[in-house]
């Protein structure tokens, strides 16, 4: 499952020819970040897309400067229309639109539920690579440690209890693709980590073979990997992240592990 640096690069020009395909935009850097569940939930609704990947902070600012961005922020998806920005928003109009979204709001307060603690564990996975070099050790123990106690008990009980295979309504929604995501973010931190949950282990080989899935698990598809030292080095430039950052964001629960 080697997954490769693939991009378009930025400019101006390519700006605008993309956007003419039809399909969505993503605009962001070359690596996972924030665009990651984006690219995920695209890829398992069998929605093709482009990506505008810029490779510097000159081409961020130029992608801000030309004033698509509503909070100066990236992730941007280009889509319908519309410069769409914020992640969560992002991501509940793709699995709206795409009936990944529940058929109730009932179903979709369950899905909210099951993706907001996602997110809370993929955040932290996501800053690892931003402790401090003293404090990588202790912040990668605490990570797996609120996984395998907080986090994947209450998905494992979930598909248990419901004896279903997925996580609501009994069909795939957008918190079994977010559940796949970040079961596998945390594999790549400690490969045993599902040692306990055999029930995720059984959803991860199901969800991993549904086609669509399957093709983003593939190389060279526009999943993006792991952030090495080189990518990371070019994330800070881009967006000017602060070391230490990680532990300023985690200070009040470090406290009580
Ligand atoms: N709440 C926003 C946060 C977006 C965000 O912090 N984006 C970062 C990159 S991942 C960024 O654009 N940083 C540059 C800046 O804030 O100036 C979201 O979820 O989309």
């Amino acid at each position: 499952m080697k997954q490769t640096r693939s991009k378009i690069a930025f400019t101006p020009e390519s700006q605008e020819s993309l956007s003419m395909t039809g399909k969505p935009v993503l605009h962001y850097l070359n690596g996972r970040g924030r665009m990651e569940s984006i690219r995920w939930l695209l890829a398992a609704a069998g929605v093709e897309f482009e990506e505008k990947l810029f490779e510097n902070r000159e081409e961020f600012e130029k992608l801000i400067q030309g004033g698509t961005l509503m909070y100066g922020q990236v992730p941007m998806v280009e889509m319908d229309g519309m410069n769409l920005v914020q992640t969560r928003a992002i991501l509940r109009y793709i699995a709206a639109k795409y009936g990944l979204y529940g058929r109730n709001l009932e179903e979709q307060a369950w899905i909210d539920m099951y993706v907001e603690g996602l997110r809370d564990l993929s955040d932290m996975i996501m800053f690892l690579p931003l402790s401090l070099p003293e404090e990588k050790e202790m912040n990668h123990d605490y990570v797996l440690h609120r996984a395998m106690t907080r986090f994947f008990p209450v998905y494992e009980k979930a598909l248990r209890d419901n004896k279903q295979h997925y996580l609501v309504g009994n069909r795939l929604s957008w918190a079994d693709v977010q559940l796949l995501e970040v079961i596998l973010m945390a594999e790549e931190c400690k490969a045993s980590v599902l040692s306990g949950f055999p029930h995720l282990q059984d959803f991860k080989v199901r969800t991993s073979q549904i086609p669509t899935i399957n093709r983003f698990l593939q190389p060279g598809s526009q999943r993006k990997p792991p952030l090495d030292a080189e990518s990371l080095g070019i994330a800070k430039d881009i967006f000017k992240f602060e070391q230490g950052m990680f532990l300023k964001n985690m200070s009040t629960v470090v406290a009580e592990y």
